[in-house]
């Protein structure tokens, strides 16, 4: 990565932040002072926000690397500080999350409902013989029931391992077996793009095969036909049923929490465990930073699917362990119309809006007038999440989300990291629109070569994290050899993320997309990311995806894929003429040694359904293979879409 391109530094626009926000954030740069002073004892600090039945005895155990143990000795439980701990405090009242469903259907559930909902389905589990350290599978739509049965799981002791409800008969079978999950959670079926769509087949396909499922709890959401089993419960007669007080009992901070498997674009997913103490310190800090939250008036709302890792640590258990009110929604964001969220936004007040580049370019393409049409004054602070996001992206989600005025907080971080890593405070940073900046306090990361040597500022390599932190993996299910062999051989003593990261002359960090998805061109590294962010650029470009495709000359050759925004003309001499200056203008901005070889017109990319395009699956276009594993693919009628409609031109 040492031969990245010299001119690629050129965002050099910098947003301080608001000062009246500066003036009353949660955290200053005092944090940093702290932890790089004593990060054991920052944290250990961090740690005492929430509640504990049993204080540890020691901070962190490192003494078995990879294999780290925090609060070692701490008891506590994750649903009592999510819920009982703000009922004691008076807040039962307080609205913890302001559902709205597709259609339109909405329902308002406060701290005291929700503590009431998830006290009885512990009960209920633990009448179906679920105890502490059994696995529970959860395939749920975006419904309350959705966050009730993983805080009910955490309350017993039970491990949750969420299954996105798009995911196929496959994906959830090889989740359940590799878990060897007892209880299945899930639904007749959920909303998506204005029609009902259901999961129970899916389920019956897949516990068929799930010998270690003894039961299956279904909740009706849509009303459909389904099939019935012996193993098959339904939620309102079991879980609405059961008793509505629930002791919780305190757990070790090591007992695992969850398991959350990795998309899997390549090999077998892995299961990411994560545990207690060290997961909810990390992400409940991070919830109180870097979105500022003030629980008493913040109405927050972050877009993720439950499914992903975002939706875990930041709907689930970073919010409700600060007592935030938040929304939460089932759909897709043009059904029944494009602004959709936006109307959200408005209705609810929201003041922190969590999202991820790839709706807020989706966004674009829709055009400006839409966010235009709607009230957009009470947000106060804008996050992304999930790929790098483009600066041209991030500037048009100030602008035309933001009014002009609110900070944009782009925060790095992965499944495997369980919480936010790198990302710009709120009240403190100057961002710079495309960079994640700074690694946050008590976190330890940094830019490495091929042989595990920092880079210097202005270089580029692979980022590292240097430092155990609270809320890391701690294994690999079932396979520790894989742990370390997948994050920890890379560079000995070292986390290898898997992603490429340059620091600027300021030694701020700006991720490069994954490793695997570098191209190396006439023997240049250069990165998918900065050339999909030139192409961005252009006016008439909404998104873009890159990739290196084998080249007889040139080793590899960049191939690009370019939604045109909404108002282009991409027809016949048009698009053919578009694809000239759009070649002309990647080698404008990054160097002749950028220009693509080949750019091809398209509607829509491939995405898993976090929203990360698949690049692998368009180098199997690009280079004429037919395709490889699409399980995790959103939308399966893309790639027809794609090899169908190619307007290529060389
Ligand atoms: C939270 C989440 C992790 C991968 C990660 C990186 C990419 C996430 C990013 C980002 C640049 C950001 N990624 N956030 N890249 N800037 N702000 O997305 O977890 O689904 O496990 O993906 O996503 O490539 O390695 P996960």
């Amino acid at each position: 990565m040492s031969e990245t391109l010299a001119n690629l530094l050129q965002e050099t626009r910098e947003f301080p932040p608001p000062a009246a926000l500066a003036a009353e954030a949660n955290v200053t740069a005092e944090a940093y002072a702290e932890a790089a002073a004593d990060r054991l004892a920052f944290w250990d600090k961090q740690a005492r926000r929430l509640d504990w039945a049993r204080d540890w005895d020691q901070v962190l155990d490192w003494s078995n690397p990879p294999f780290a143990k925090w609060f070692v000795g701490g008891q506590l439980n994750v649903a009592y500080n999510c819920l009982d701990r703000h009922v004691k405090a008076g807040l039962g009242d307080r609205v913890a999350i302001h559902w709205e469903g597709e259609p339109g259907d909405t329902r308002t559930i406060t701290y005291a409902d929700l503590l009431r909902m998830t006290s009885q389905a512990a009960n209920a589990l633990t009448d179906l013989g679920v105890t502490a350290g059994d696995r529970v599978a959860i395939y749920l739509p975006m419904i309350p029931e959705a966050a009730v049965a993983m805080l009910a799981c955490a309350r017993i002791g039970a491990t949750h391992s969420v299954v996105f409800g798009g995911f196929s008969v496959d994906a959830l079978t090889n989740r359940i077996q590799d878990a060897s999950a007892k209880v299945v959670i899930t639904a007749d079926g959920g909303y998506r793009r204005g029609k009902p769509s259901a999961l129970k087949p899916t389920v019956d396909d897949a516990v068929a095969q799930c010998p270690t499922v003894e039961h299956v709890l279904v909740v009706r959401r849509t009303g459909g036909e389904v099939t019935w089993t012996d193993k098959d419960l339904w939620w309102h007669d079991t879980v609405e049923t059961a008793a509505e007080q629930h002791e919780a009992q305190p757990f070790d901070a090591e007992h695992p929490l969850f398991i959350l498997y990795t998309s899997g674009t390549t090999a077998r997913p892995k299961g990411i465990l994560h545990t207690t103490g060290g997961y909810l310190t990390q992400v409940s800090y991070t919830t109180h930073a870097v979105f500022d939250l003030k629980p008493e008036t913040d109405v927050f709302w972050c877009t993720a699917d439950i499914g992903w890792v975002t939706g875990h640590s930041y709907i689930v258990y970073g919010p409700l362990s600060n007592a935030a009110t938040q929304i939460m929604y089932e759909g897709t964001p043009d059904t029944p119309h494009k602004g959709r969220f936006w109307e959200i936004v408005d209705r609810y007040r929201a003041t922190i809006l969590y999202t991820a580049p790839t709706l807020i370019r989706t966004m674009m393409k829709w055009g400006d007038d839409i966010p235009a049409g709607y009230d957009l004054s009470s947000l106060r602070l804008l996050g992304s999440v999930g790929e790098p996001i483009n600066p041209e992206a991030w500037i048009w989600y100030r602008q035309h989300v933001g009014r002009g005025e609110l900070p944009v907080v782009d925060t790095w971080w992965q499944t495997e990291t369980g919480g936010m890593m790198i990302s710009p405070l709120p009240g403190v940073t100057a961002a710079k629109p495309g960079s994640a900046m700074s690694p946050l306090p008590g976190i330890s990361a940094d830019v490495v070569d091929d042989q595990g040597v920092p880079v210097p500022n202005g270089g580029g390599g692979y980022l590292v994290l240097s430092e155990p932190w609270p809320s890391m993996l701690r294994t690999i299910w079932g396979d520790d050899q894989r742990f370390i062999d997948t994050y920890w051989s890379r560079f000995p003593g070292r986390y290898f993320a898997g992603d490429g990261a340059k620091k600027d002359a300021d030694g701020h960090v700006w991720l490069l997309g994954r490793v695997d998805d570098v191209m190396l061109v006439s023997g240049h590294n250069i990165s998918t990311t900065e050339v999909e962010s030139a192409l961005v650029s252009h006016p008439s470009v909404a998104e873009a995806a890159v990739v290196g495709a084998t080249d007889p000359t040139t080793g590899q050759a960049i191939v690009a894929f370019t939604i045109p925004r909404g108002h282009v003309d991409t027809a016949g001499e048009a698009g053919e003429a578009l694809i000239a200056e759009l070649r002309n203008h990647v080698a404008k901005s990054l160097g002749p040694i950028a220009k693509p070889r080949q750019i091809m017109l398209v509607p829509e990319l491939p995405k898993t359904r976090s929203g990360k395009i698949m690049r692998r699956l368009l180098r199997d276009v690009a280079e004429n293979r037919s395709l490889g594993d699409v399980t995790t693919l959103q939308d399966s009628s893309v790639m027809e879409l794609i090899s169908s409609g190619l307007t290529s031109g060389k």
